[in-house]
This record gives C-alpha cells, structure tokens and sequence, in this order.
C-alpha cells in the first residue's frame, strides 16, 4: 500500500449518498458539519503514507448542478487517478438512479470508465448477506455498472469513523487500478464537456415545456369537440 507518490481521486454521486463523510475518511479530517449539503466542488489534500493524496469533493448531481460538478474534475489540473461512483447500499439502484448517473458519465470521455469504480456506502444496512449476494439479488441495473466498472467496487461503512482498514483496502484497490492504467489520469475535455451539459440542458427544457403543453392540447381538442357539437346540435330542440 501507498507506493504511489501521488493519487488523485474525485467522488461522484447523487446527493447524500456519502461523498463527503468519504472525504473526511480518507483525508482524515473534516471541515464541513456532517449531514450539510456540499454546495461547490472543492479539491483537498492530505497524505496516507508517504502518498500525497488530493479529494476532489462535488455535490449530489442533480438537474442543474452538472457545470458545478464538471468543475470540480478541473480542480485536479493533471486529472484523477480514480473517478469513485459512490453508490449507497440503503436505496435500491434501479433503472432511474442507473440513467442519471450513465447521463452524467456521458458527459466525459468513453475512457472515464476505466477509471470507474463502484464505492459502495452504507456498508452498515448489508447486515449478514455479502455484497457479492447484494448485487446477485438487486436489480439488472446495478449488474450494468459493476460491469461497466469491471468488476472494480470496494464497501465503506461511513457511519463507522474509526475503521482506518476501509481506506486502506480502498487505496489498495485504486492502486491495483492505476498499475493497469499504466498510471495513467483521466483529464477530461473541458471545451467538448460544457457543450454537452448546454444541450441536455436544453433537452430537458423543451421536455419540460412539451410536457406543459401536452395537457393544454388535450384541453384545447375537448374544448374544439365541444364547440362543433353544440354546432352540429339541432336547434329546433
Ligand atoms: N449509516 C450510514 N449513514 C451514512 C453513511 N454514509 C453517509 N451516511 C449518512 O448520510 C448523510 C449524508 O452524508 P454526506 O457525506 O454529507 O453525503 P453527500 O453525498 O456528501 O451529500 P451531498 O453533499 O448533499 O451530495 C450523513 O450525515 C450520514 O447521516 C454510511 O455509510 N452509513
Ligand atoms: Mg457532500
């Protein structure tokens, strides 16, 4: 473990699944009041080891946060080692939580996928089953991203504070993951990924605005029917 001079990571998720109390694990210290919603991506650095080690943190994706946390992958100018897809083990990873975050993995590069990894949270809720034996029970959805990511995962218990052992195994993971990346980071493309969150940004718009229109075209055609049946009525009754 930490034979790397440096690992640069940035946590991804939606929102309070655990990324900061993460940070905080791994850097070992906090500066944030547990349970506060990360606002801004920041980019914090510690040591594990000899090992510099920089967080890049970034709040819960949600609609509109997208050029937020894009952002904070450009905090860690030379890129990340590690892009950790933080994932809580208390809600049920369907086919919504699977779209939002392919959405926001789209934004990048294919090659932020070799990069992925699963970091499992809320290790406490597996009570006796494995997490081998979580995924064989849950949805396909969460058998699509364990296989997107390779089969590369790791489970953290958060609410566990002084279990120095997680992060250990964590760090032994991503360094196992760099060695096949021959120690390469993943830099996005910032010039072809802020185009990209524009246009699902208008996507979503004209979805929205259809979506207001549809039931007043309903509205309108019955309103219409009416009109040219009261027309046609005969008027000698
Ligand atoms: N039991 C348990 N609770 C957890 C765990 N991880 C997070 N929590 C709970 O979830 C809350 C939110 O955690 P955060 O680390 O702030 O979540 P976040 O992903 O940074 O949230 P945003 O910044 O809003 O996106 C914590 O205050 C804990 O109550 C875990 O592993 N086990
Ligand atoms: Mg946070």
């Amino acid at each position: 473990m930490n034979t790397l001079p440096e690992l640069r990571v940035v946590l991804l998720g939606s929102r309070s699944v655990g990324k900061t109390l993460l940070r905080n694990s791994v850097l070992g210290f906090k500066e944030q009041e547990d349970g506060k919603r990360t606002a801004h991506s920041v980019a914090r650095h510690g040591f594990a080891g000899s090992t510099a080690i920089t967080v890049v943190d970034t709040p819960g994706w949600w609609k509109e946060r997208d050029r937020e946390i894009a952002r904070g992958l450009s905090l860690s100018p030379a890129g990340v080692h590690a892009v950790l897809l933080v994932v809580p083990l208390d809600l049920t990873f369907g086919e919504a939580q699977r779209a939002a975050l392919e959405e926001r993995m789209n934004l990048f590069e294919a090659a932020i996928w070799k990069h992925a990894v699963v970091l499992f949270t809320y290790g406490d809720h597996l009570a006796d089953e494995s997490v081998e034996e979580h995924i064989e029970r849950e949805h396909g959805a969460l058998r699509w991203l364990i296989d997107k990511c390779e089969d590369k995962y790791h489970v953290v218990n958060n609410a566990k504070k002084t279990d120095p052992g997680q992060v250990i195994e964590l760090f032994e993971k991503i360094e196992e993951m760099v060695a096949a990346n021959d120690g390469r980071l993943f830099r996005p493309e910032m010039g072809d990924v802020y185009p990209r969150i524009e246009e699902n940004f208008g996507r979503r718009q004209l979805k929205l605005l259809r979506s207001f229109l549809k039931p007043n075209l309903v509205i309108n055609d019955l309103f219409q029917n009416l009109i040219s049946n009261l027309r046609s009525f005969p008027k000698t009754i």
